[in-house]
């Protein structure tokens, strides 16, 4: 007959989670701290008082970690904080690394 009976695994519901990447925020010399809170308040919805921690982070460590997205989101965050520094004329700078 038509069905030779071999059987066929039901397809699975694959739900990977995305690859993720860290926002990562660099010190320099010239950013003013309060811009750099409001760009950590206004593109990774902090608090004043976590965007201040991780502001004063970067500042004494050199870097940091502002946020840990699947690629697109992490690029556009990075994208975004470079235009605004830009458009402001201070020199900070933001980049995406792998996370795993
Ligand atoms: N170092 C800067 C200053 O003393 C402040 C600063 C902090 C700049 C974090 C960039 O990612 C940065 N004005």
């Amino acid at each position: 007959g038509r069905d030779e009976g071999v059987a066929i695994a039901p397809a699975k519901p694959k739900l990977k989670r995305p690859p993720l990447y860290r926002v990562i925020l660099l010190n320099d010399d010239y950013t003013p701290m309060e811009f750099v809170v409001e760009v950590l308040e206004r593109f990774f919805s902090m608090n004043r008082d976590k965007a201040t921690q991780v502001m004063l982070a970067v500042h004494t460590q050199g870097k940091g970690v502002c946020g840990i997205y699947p690629r697109d989101i992490a690029e556009t965050k990075a994208a975004q904080v470079n235009q605004c520094a830009k458009e402001h004329q201070h020199p900070l700078l933001c980049e995406v690394e792998p996370a795993q």
